[in-house]
């Protein structure tokens, strides 16, 4: 019997990963979630159904190149099963019309130590995408005693977990700059909800983002299911639309965090930064003015990289001003390839889920000072 899975942060020597696969990828019907997420001005506003088969095999061609990469390296790759994902899903509490994909696993699977858990998503057309990943939680199953296979508690997704007409067409950005900054979401506290790109593991600390796609119960629910480790919720008032912290605000090794320019964490939210020595430096700006067509995520996919080790980091090829910044940073890049598959769903981080790193839980966080951030500080007074 082996150690299959063992991962506490996104900066060790990784060894295992698990890379999506583009294969019946949908674009989903709006839903209550959902209406809100789309930009305004995006081309996909109204749009639904199987993406063109075209895209799908240059998704999947850049998903190869990322396997290439990592395998040159070591790194051992295992695939998704994709389900049909156009097919129409019902529970006691609501119908969709389809499903969407098993791209970016990093949505759905959440690695801590030796435990992967599936994700409670706010997205109706997400409720059953866990099921790609079945066979290969199963196979971690018989193969390492010690993996812990995990569901987080389901949420219903019935209407109550949505605000209605919190989407308004007229709304002008700043209006949505002022609700984000409020954190005035889409999702209401009925239950815990939560997308598994929306936490940063850093050994004892788990950094979470309050925004559209987790709120503020789940936060609560991870303190309380989490005991020995300090929970933390962040904010970045800066983004319009608030989806994952892996286009935000990205480790590259104990003491380094790239930060969005324009999303920056806020002044009090950073003193369990400042007192443990972590460096919180502007990511550098995208080289693309747009998103490629069909994708619904901001040109900050740019800093959306994958870290091998403290010293190696891919970044997507096209991305020039993000590979120059790495360099300057002392880390090795390793370009790849990987532009025509943002529109399933993210860049180099998002397309993947941890499976091993080398390493184990410590603490990044020696320091405790008064921390704005901490879900439940009562928990940690020394
Ligand atoms: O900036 O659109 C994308 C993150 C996808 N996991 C953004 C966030």
């Amino acid at each position: 019997m082996a150690k299959i899975v063992n991962s506490w942060n996104d900066w060790d020597p990784l060894k295992h990963v698990i890379v999506g696969l583009c294969d019946n990828s949908v674009i989903p019907p709006e839903e209550p979630a959902t209406s809100e997420k789309v930009p305004v001005d995006s081309e996909m506003r109204g749009m639904w159904g199987l993406r063109p088969l075209r895209t799908v095999e240059v998704g999947n061609a850049c998903l190869e190149n990322l396997v290439k990469a990592v395998e040159e390296r070591g790194v051992v790759v295992d695939r998704p099963t994709p389900l049909q994902w156009n097919q129409a899903i019902g529970t006691p509490d609501f119908r969709n019309d389809s499903m969407m994909t098993c791209m970016p696993p990093r949505d759905i699977l959440l690695t801590v130590g030796p435990e992967i858990m599936a994700s409670a998503n706010s997205f109706r057309c997400r409720y059953f995408e866990y099921l790609a990943y079945w066979p290969l939680m199963m196979k971690y199953f018989e193969e390492d005693p010690d993996f812990i296979w995990t569901q987080a508690p389901r949420p219903r997704l019935t209407d109550r977990s949505y605000k209605h007409n919190y989407y308004d067409e007229k709304i002008t950005l700043e209006e949505r700059l002022v609700r984000t900054a409020n954190k005035d979401f889409v999702t209401t506290e009925v239950e815990p909800m939560w997308d598994a790109a929306d936490l940063m593991r850093m050994g004892k600390d788990i950094f979470i983002q309050h925004g559209l796609t987790t709120n503020r119960t789940a936060m609560d629910w991870f303190q309380r299911y989490y005991p020995d480790y300090r929970i933390h919720a962040v904010n970045f008032p800066g983004d319009p639309y608030p989806i994952h912290i892996d286009a935000t605000f990205v480790p590259l090794r104990p003491g380094l965090i790239i930060n969005n320019p324009v999303r920056p964490l806020p002044e009090e939210q950073r003193p369990i930064f400042e007192a443990n020595d972590w460096q919180i430096v502007e990511a550098a700006q995208p080289a693309h003015d747009t998103p490629p067509e069909f994708c619904y995520s901001s040109v900050w996919l740019s800093m959306n990289c994958l870290v091998l080790d403290p010293k190696t980091v891919i970044v997507e090829a096209s991305e020039v001003n993000e590979l120059e910044q790495m360099d300057k940073l002392g880390m090795n890049a390793i370009p790849v390839d990987l532009r025509g598959a943002y529109a399933f769903g993210g860049g180099l981080h998002c397309s993947t889920a941890d499976v091993y790193r080398e390493g184990e839980c410590l603490d990044y966080f020696p320091n405790r000072v008064p921390d704005a951030t901490l879900v439940r500080p009562e928990m940690w007074n020394d």
